[in-house]
């Protein structure tokens, strides 16, 4: 206090100077003035000394509103730097359909928290940044393919930096594991594989044996609905969904322009049919031809090599089942059952065999 009151009394002074006031405090190597009505001026430089503002450790220093400490702050703070990864930043070669989970990671000199996001290239699909904990995680896709990116980590000041990654994807060949049954060959695809199957089997994986793969009209499947069962004249208790295998059947009014239609629900490769009679004794088919479609509006006749219409051997009674393999398997929606001859009237049950296509 002696000391301050000794420096007041002898560096305060006003002056005038050509008509104008000053106010100003001198110590040997600041000055500090002020004019009337004018500016406040601190002078300090290499011949008369240097200008400290202090704050305390949690003290702020403000200059129109703005805290000048964090200001000074986020002027000294550092970017992040990146930990030291893999050469060239591969973060490795992953084969398709792996599951993958791989931590990018960077350092904020000051220890501030860190957000990561991607600046540039693409990710491979299916893979996802997790921007607070720099967590790259993901099922890989199923090709070849180089994917490089950049990430850039950025701190709490917005200091940022940023390095470059890559993922290496390898496409999976998923026929390894020889899904194919009965002799089909396998294609190896994108996510998947396909078989080429022999004539006689389909499926997915050849595993269907077409002459016997029933479709389902018969009443222990049920696959197809009785709307996709039509009929041209039915007999009154006999409608064209009761034309199931098992079931009680469809009954024609009369054998000629008769038939019973199964919509399989999409175009198959055909194979076989199998027919019986209806429930009644007196309603049997035992003799008919078979027109099929893919549109449900052109149909032909089931023919043999020399293009005449092949008739085949209905029900011998009843209740007998006949199964008719055709002489080569056709594409077909729709199959249509049309009676030649018949006991009392024509009645029929049946099933259709097919592969999906
Ligand atoms: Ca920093
Ligand atoms: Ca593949």
């Amino acid at each position: 206090m002696a000391s301050l009151m000794l420096f007041v009394a002898v560096v305060c002074q006003v002056l005038r100077i050509a008509g104008t006031a000053f106010f100003e405090v001198q110590y040997p190597s600041v000055v500090l003035s002020a004019e009337v009505g004018g500016n406040v001026t601190i002078r300090a430089g290499p011949d008369i000394g240097s200008i400290f503002l202090r704050s305390s450790t949690r003290g702020s220093i403000y200059i129109d509103g703005t805290d000048m400490m964090i200001v000074i702050e986020m002027l000294n703070s550092l970017p992040p730097i990146w930990s030291d990864m893999s050469e060239h930043g591969s973060l490795g070669t992953y084969l398709g359909g792996t599951s993958v989970s791989i931590k990018v990671t960077a350092q904020d000199p000051e220890g501030n928290p860190i957000r990561y996001e991607k600046v540039s290239g693409a990710f491979p699909p299916g893979v996802v940044l997790n921007k607070a904990t720099g967590e790259i995680s993901g099922v890989t896709p199923d090709i070849d393919a180089v994917y490089e990116f950049g990430i850039r980590a950025t701190d709490n000041h917005g200091k940022h930096a940023d390095q470059t990654f890559t993922i290496l994807t390898r496409e999976k060949n998923q026929c390894r594991t020889i899904p194919c049954k009965n002799g089909g060959s396998c294609i190896d695809d994108i996510d998947d594989y396909s078989c080429s199957c022999p004539t006689a089997y389909g499926g997915k994986n050849c595993q269907l044996d077409c002459a016997n793969n029933a479709v389902g009209v018969d009443v222990g499947l049920m696959n197809i609905p009785d709307a996709q069962m039509s009929a041209h004249f039915s007999h009154a208790d006999y409608a064209a969904w009761n034309g199931r295998l098992k079931g009680s059947g469809w009954v024609g009014e009369q054998v000629v322009n008769s038939w019973l239609q199964i919509d399989l629900g999409s175009v198959m490769d055909w194979f076989a049919v199998t027919m019986q009679g209806a429930v009644s004794s007196s309603y049997y088919t035992t003799t008919y031809t078979m027109a099929y479609s893919e549109d449900g509006d052109n149909f032909q006749d089931v023919k043999d090599t020399a293009s005449n219409t092949l008739i085949f051997n209905g029900s011998t009674l009843f209740d007998t089942m006949t199964k008719t393999i055709l002489p080569a398997p056709l594409q077909a929606r729709y199959v249509r059952f049309i009676p030649r001859t018949a006991a009392t009237n024509p009645g029929m049950r049946v099933e259709v065999f097919a592969c999906p296509k």
